[in-house]
C-alpha cells in the first residue's frame, strides 16, 4: 500500500497540525456552552460521548462523482476501481472518526480477490457494511435482461437469475464480514394495466423468501421501498407498507430500510420511522435530502429540521426503552457538482449535528406539555433543541477521538485530491447515469 495518498496525505500528523489551530477557540467554546447546558441539568460530556459513538457508513457508489440521465462530470482524481474507492474512504475515516464501514455494492464493486479487498479493508481500518445487490441493471454476458423487472418478473427463469446474483452478494459479503444485505428493486410498471399489482407482489414474496432463506443466522435483510424510478407508475415495494407487509410475511431477520429521497415531497417521514419501530421492524436508513424527487443531495443540505425530527424519533424511542432497536445508518448521496469527500464528510457530520440536537431534547417537560395539550410549549421545546448550535459538540468529539476539528480544511490542505489526480488516470466516460 506504499505510495498510497490515503495513508501518506491523510496521516495523523496533517490532523494534528490542523487542530493545533483550531484547539485553543474550541476549547473556550466548549466550555460555554458546558455552562448553557448545565443550567438545563444536561452534562456536554455525555451527549459529546454520544456523539463521539455515533457511526454512518459510506456508500461505496458515493465517493465517485455521480451523474443524471442528462450528464455527469466527472472530477480529476475518481476513484477507478473498489480499491481506490476504499482510499477515498478511510480519508472520511480519519478525518471525521464518524465513518468506519463500507457500504458496497455488486456488482459496481465486484472484484476476483475478496481476500485482497478484505486484507485493503483492514489495512485501511475500514469494515464492510450492509451489501447492495443490484438487479436494476442489464451487465455484459447476463442471459435474461430486468427490462421488465427482476425478483417480481413474469418469468421465473430471469426472477431465478435476479435471486442466484442476492445469492452471489451474501456469499461475498459473508467474505467481507458484512451482516446485511440491502434489497432494492426498482420492479413496477409504467402503465396502468402493464402489471398486476397483487402477482406482482406475490411474486415479490415467492422470490424474497429464497434471498431470505439463504441469509446466514446473523444476518438481516434490508428491504428498501422507494416511490417511483425508474418505473414511473408503479412500483412493487413502493412504499413502507409493501414493505412491512414483507419483511412480517418473510421473517424475523426481515427490516425495512428508509431512504429519505423515496418518498413524496411532504411526507411525514418521521412519522413513518416510529410506525417502523412499533413494528419492531425499522432496520436502518440511507440518509440523503431531496426537494423534488430522489435527488441524493447531502444530507441536512435542504431540510435540516426534517433530519432533525427523524433522530428525535429515534432518541424518543431509546428514552421510551423500545426493546433491540439497532439500526444501520448508512448515506446514499450522488455528488455531481462537489467533492464527494468533502460531501461524505460534511454530510456524516450533519448526521451527528441531529443527532447531538435530537439529544438536547426535554423529553420529561416535552411529555408533560403533550399530556397537557400545551402545544406550542411542546413544539417550543424540541425547537429549543434544534435552534442549539451544538459545533463545539460535534468538534470536540472529533478532537478527542483524533479525528480532525474541521475535516474539510485539513482535507484541502492535505492536497489528496492533487495527489489522486496525479496518481489515477481521469475517466474518460462523459455519458449520463449515477455512477
Ligand atoms: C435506489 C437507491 C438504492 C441503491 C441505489 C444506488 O434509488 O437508493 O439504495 O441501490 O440508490
Ligand atoms: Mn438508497
Amino acid at each position: 500500500m506504499t505510495g498510497n495518498p490515503a495513508v501518506t496525505f491523510v496521516d495523523q500528523r496533517a490532523i494534528e497540525e490542523s487542530n493545533t489551530k483550531g484547539r485553543a477557540h474550541l476549547e473556550s467554546d466548549y466550555q460555554r456552552l458546558g455552562e448553557v447546558l448545565d443550567r438545563t441539568g444536561v452534562q456536554i460530556d455525555t451527549i459529546t460521548r454520544a456523539v463521539a459513538a455515533f457511526e454512518v457508513a459510506i456508500p461505496s457508489w458515493g465517493v465517485g462523482t455521480g451523474g443524471t440521465r442528462f450528464a455527469r462530470f466527472p472530477m480529476e482524481g475518481e476513484p477507478r476501481n473498489v480499491f481506490e474507492k476504499l482510499e477515498d474512504c478511510s480519508v472520511i475515516a480519519k478525518l471525521t472518526g464518524a465513518t468506519p464501514r463500507v457500504s458496497l455494492h455488486f456488482p459496481w464493486d465486484k472484484t476476483d480477490d475478496l481476500a485482497a479487498l478484505k486484507a485493503c479493508g483492514d489495512e485501511l481500518k475500514l469494515g464492510f457494511d450492509a451489501v447492495n445487490s443490484n438487479t436494476f441493471q442489464d451487465r455484459a454476458g447476463q442471459s435474461h435482461s430486468y427490462k421488465f423487472g427482476s425478483l417480481t418478473h413474469t418469468d421465473a427463469s430471469v426472477r431465478e437469475q435476479a435471486v442466484a446474483h442476492n445469492l452471489e452478494c451474501i456469499r461475498m459479503g459473508q467474505a467481507l464480514g458484512s451482516k446485511a444485505l440491502t434489497l432494492w428493486i426498482g420492479d413496477g410498471a409504467n402503465f396502468p394495466g402493464q402489471q398486476n399489482f397483487s402477482r406482482a407482489f406475490e411474486r415479490y414474496l415467492d422470490s424474497a423468501s429464497k434471498v431470505y432463506a439463504a441469509l446466514p443466522a446473523d444476518w438481516r435483510l434490508l428491504i428498501e421501498h422507494k416511490m417511483y424510478e425508474p418505473a414511473f407508475y408503479a412500483t412493487v415495494i413502493q412504499d413502507w407498507g409493501s414493505s412491512l407487509l414483507a419483511a412480517q410475511t418473510l421473517g424475523p431477520k426481515a427490516f425495512c430500510l428508509v431512504d429519505l429521497g423515496h418518498h413524496a415531497p411532504n411526507v411525514n417521514i418521521e412519522m413513518i420511522v416510529a410506525r417502523l419501530i412499533h413494528a419492531r421492524r425499522l432496520g436502518g436508513f440511507h440518509f440523503n435530502d431531496s426537494k423534488y424527487g430522489d435527488d441524493d443531495l447531502d444530507s441536512g443540505s435542504i431540510d435540516p429540521y426534517r433530519l432533525f425530527l427523524i433522530f428525535n424519533e429515534l432518541v424518543d424511542a431509546t428514552w421510551r426503552k423500545t426493546p433491540d432497536l439497532s439500526l444501520a445508518h448508512m448515506l446514499d448521496q450522488s455528488h455531481n457538482v462537489t467533492d464527494p469527500i468533502e460531501s461524505l464528510m460534511t454530510s456524516a457530520i450533519e448526521l451527528q449535528r441531529a443527532y447531538a440536537q435530537s439529544l438536547l431534547v426535554d423529553r420529561r417537560a416535552l411529555d408533560g406539555y403533550q399530556e397537557k395539550n400545551d402545544v406550542l410549549m411542546a413544539a417550543q421545546t424540541l425547537k429549543r433543541a434544534f435552534t442549539t448550535d451544538v459545533q463545539p459538540i460535534l468538534q470536540m468529539a472529533r478532537l478527542r477521538s483524533g479525528a480532525a476539528i474541521d475535516p474539510v480544511a485539513t482535507y484541502r490542505t492535505s492536497g489528496y485530491r492533487a495527489a489522486c489526480a496525479a496518481r489515477r488516470p481521469a475517466s474518460k466516460s462523459l455519458g449520463g447515469g449515477i455512477v
